[in-house]
């Protein structure tokens, strides 16, 4: 799944903006999959989950970080996210199903930080590219 220039040009747009802004967004994207999607809450048993927890917004930051990694080598996203692959595979073992869930949950909070920004083709951009970081991070379990 190859993104279009423009395609990477939209993305990249909206984390010029969400760069600094990555461990709220990252924190509210993990508060919308927990309430919405409990069933996700099971990968985290070690965690205090409740909203705006220390460990939530932590890990939140880490998850948008790695998102900005996979902005920043648009080109070679299996490349940067080598390592948080084989993490996801072999030792966390996450579902591959939860990662859509995930990036809808991503998606929603991109769209409301920025809704003047977030048309079809922004949405549409994302949605393609948060599908092929989802690849990468599952591919390993095959
Ligand atoms: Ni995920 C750890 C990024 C999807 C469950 N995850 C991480 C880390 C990053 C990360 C970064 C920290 C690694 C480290 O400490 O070295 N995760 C991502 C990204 C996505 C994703 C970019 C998809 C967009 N992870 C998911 C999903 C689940 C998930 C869908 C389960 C619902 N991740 C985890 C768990 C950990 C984790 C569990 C370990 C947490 C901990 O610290 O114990």
């Amino acid at each position: 799944m190859t993104l279009t220039q423009a395609e990477k040009a939209a993305v990249a747009a909206i984390w010029a903006k969400a760069a600094t802004q990555a461990d709220a967004i990252g924190a509210e994207s993990l508060e919308r999959l927990f309430i919405s999607y409990p069933s996700t809450k099971t990968y985290f048993p070690h965690f205090d989950l409740s909203q705006g927890s220390a460990q939530l917004r932590a890990h939140g930051s880490k998850v948008l970080n790695a998102i900005g990694e996979a902005v920043k080598h648009v080109d070679d996203i299996r490349g940067a996210l080598t390592r948080l692959s084989e993490l996801h595979a072999y030792i966390l073992r996450v579902d591959p199903v939860n990662f859509k869930l995930l990036s809808h949950c991503i998606l929603c909070s991109l769209a409301s930080h920025y809704p003047n920004d977030f048309t079809p083709e922004v949405h549409a951009a994302w949605d393609k590219f948060l599908s092929t970081v989802s690849n990468v991070l599952t591919e390993k379990y095959r």
